[in-house]
């Protein structure tokens, strides 16, 4: 059975965006492959994360991947920091991938261009993913379009190792959702719902009060045409919504534009409202049903013992290829 692996970082409660990017995805194909899902804590301290809130969010996340949908008998479920051998096979890593490969990285330009003083880190984050990646061999990794360019690294770094050292890994492939769809702010359409972007408004989060979703969406930018065209560059604020309501409903763009193609703004927004309504309340309820379930620790428990000895014989594998230790 093929492997897929993804993992979510706990920086916030998370978005509409992670949810159709990622998250959807992994419920979609739970049945088909032998699934990995993590909460990628490592990954979310490469900003600074207040400890206590860190703490919160990596329990809410498993909750929150349990009430999308993924199903904890038929995924392995941990937390990336439980298991050391991902920051082990990382630093291996580190020595075969090249500094000018990881100043190209899009998330690294965007995210140290907000602040003069940022990680070391943030810059090596892409090898991290590569390790999670390729310590499992995984086959496939369910990620939106603006993470592609990572899991295009893991590949060109798994080819190098093997390469260089003699077959070592599995090769992967992203996997980007049917639609190919990024989700973009609200209020600034032009740029990717984030869980840390600063404007509240512009961003859905799967918690959000379904009175506060409906506000958010009736006051999505726009434009001033009053017509339901898909535009990404002209447009970016309709196409944004149109994108959104064919990721929840399942229908392809066209049939959303026809569908809506005699109604006004105000009509679509509400329509578009109403479904994402519908989609997250199920989600919430039974969000509350689990956070505080016994269940969540037996998860992680039965997760982090069955990556650990995977993670373990990889990096034991990389050890002996590159001729370290005795
Ligand atoms: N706007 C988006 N549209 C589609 N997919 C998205 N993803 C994130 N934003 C969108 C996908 O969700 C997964 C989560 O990735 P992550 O938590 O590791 O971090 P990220 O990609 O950096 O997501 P955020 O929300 O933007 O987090 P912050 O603000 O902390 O950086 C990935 O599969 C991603 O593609």
């Amino acid at each position: 059975m093929k492997k897929i692996l993804t993992g979510l970082q706990p920086t916030g409660v998370i978005t509409l965006g992670n949810y159709l990017g990622a998250i959807k995805q992994m419920v979609k194909y739970q049945n088909d492959f032998d699934s990995y899902i993590f909460i990628a804590d490592l990954h979310s301290i490469t900003v600074f994360q207040d400890p206590k809130t860190l703490r919160e969010n990596i329990k809410s996340l498993v909750a929150i991947y349990l009430a999308c949908g993924i199903d904890p008998d038929k995924n392995t479920i941990f937390i990336q920091s439980e298991n050391e051998y991902h920051t082990n096979i990382s630093w291996l890593l580190e020595c075969t991938a090249y500094f000018g490969e990881m100043s190209r990285m899009t998330q690294f330009k965007d995210k140290s261009s907000k602040n003069a003083n940022f990680s070391v880190g943030l810059f090596t984050y892409p090898v991290l993913m590569a390790s999670d990646i390729l310590a499992y061999d995984a086959d496939l990794v369910p990620v939106g379009i603006d993470q592609k360019q990572h899991v295009e690294i893991a590949r060109d770094i798994a080819i190098r190792f093997n390469k260089k050292y003699g077959d070592t890994f599995k090769v992967p492939d992203v996997m980007i959702n049917d639609k190919g769809t990024k989700i973009m702010d609200l209020v600034t359409p032009t740029k990717k719902m984030s869980k840390s972007s600063e404007n509240p408004k512009g961003v859905i989060r799967l918690l959000d009060e379904p009175e506060v979703i409906r506000k958010k969406i009736m006051s999505a930018t726009t434009d001033s045409e009053s017509c339901i065209k898909y535009d990404m560059e002209n447009k970016p604020g309709i196409s944004n919504l149109i994108n959104i309501y064919s990721s929840i409903t399942g229908l392809d763009k066209e049939e959303v534009i026809e569908k809506f193609k005699d109604s006004n703004y105000g009509n679509f927004k509400k329509e578009v409202a109403d479904v994402v309504v519908d989609e997250l309340s199920k989600i919430q309820n039974r969000y509350n049903e689990i956070i505080n379930s016994y269940e969540i620790d037996k998860i992680l428990d039965e997760g982090i013992k069955k990556t650990r000895d995977v993670a373990k014989a990889k990096y034991e594998l990389m050890k002996d290829r590159m001729g370290l230790g005795r």
